[in-house]
């Protein structure tokens, strides 16, 4: 969001294990990334939805990524809080199964590699039924950018083949997952990632 609108931050990694030291848990006591601290405003949020509507409503004052109509900014509402409580949790829970969990758990992994489908093919769905290019509306809005951060894990969770299979399944999905991710914006963060990770982060 951050590059979209051209608003210039510094980007702090933190390591998984530090997030739940005092250091961090200052900053959000869930001890969880995303979280900002605004010098401009002097606000320090948490939780990446809230993250995200309070960058478009403290910096989009040209209304380039949201909508102030109805019933479109409630459409918005609805993506946002989808991708919060259903790509979010799914994707990072297939994530922690696969990685980082002690034991191999196929039922368990299984589960999630459904869902991860499943939510897509929502998506799909949606795109193919009401024939836009984006999620809502013919513009490029927070609720399709929110979808974004995750996606990219998409092969780290599922696999290098994973995108073929969505490419020849989900073709409404596919179209827009490569309108969005060949923003230059979209470029950059995930080029950004891919060095951090590099660097054992
Ligand atoms: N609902 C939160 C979820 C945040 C979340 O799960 N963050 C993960 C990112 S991988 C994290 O910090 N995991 C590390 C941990 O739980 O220790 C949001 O949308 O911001």
């Amino acid at each position: 969001m951050m590059e979209e609108l051209h608003i210039p931050y510094d980007l702090k990694l933190w390591d998984f294990p530090d997030l739940k030291k005092p250091d961090f848990e200052k900053i959000n006591p869930n001890g969880r990334t995303p979280a900002i601290e605004d010098p401009n405003t002097g606000i320090t949020l948490w939780e990446s939805g809230a993250i995200v509507e309070y960058l478009i409503e403290t910096y989009d004052k040209e209304k380039k990524f949201t909508y102030t109509s109805t019933p479109e900014k409630f459409y918005l509402q609805q993506w946002l809080h989808f991708q919060v409580s259903g790509q979010g949790p799914y994707f990072g829970q297939r994530v922690w199964f696969n990685v980082y969990h002690p034991e191999k758990v196929p039922s368990v992994q299984e589960r999630y590699a459904g869902e991860i489908k499943r939510v897509l093919t929502v998506l799909d769905s949606h795109l193919k039924t009401s024939g836009s290019q984006y999620l809502v509306g013919d513009k490029y809005t927070y609720a399709d950018l929110s979808f974004i951060p995750w996606n990219l894990l998409l092969p780290f969770a599922m696999g290098q083949d994973f995108e073929a299979e969505l490419k020849k399944d989900l073709p409404s999905y596919w179209s827009w997952w490569e309108r969005i991710s060949q923003r230059p914006a979209t470029q950059k963060i995930k080029k950004d990632r891919e060095d951090a990770m590099a660097k054992g982060h």
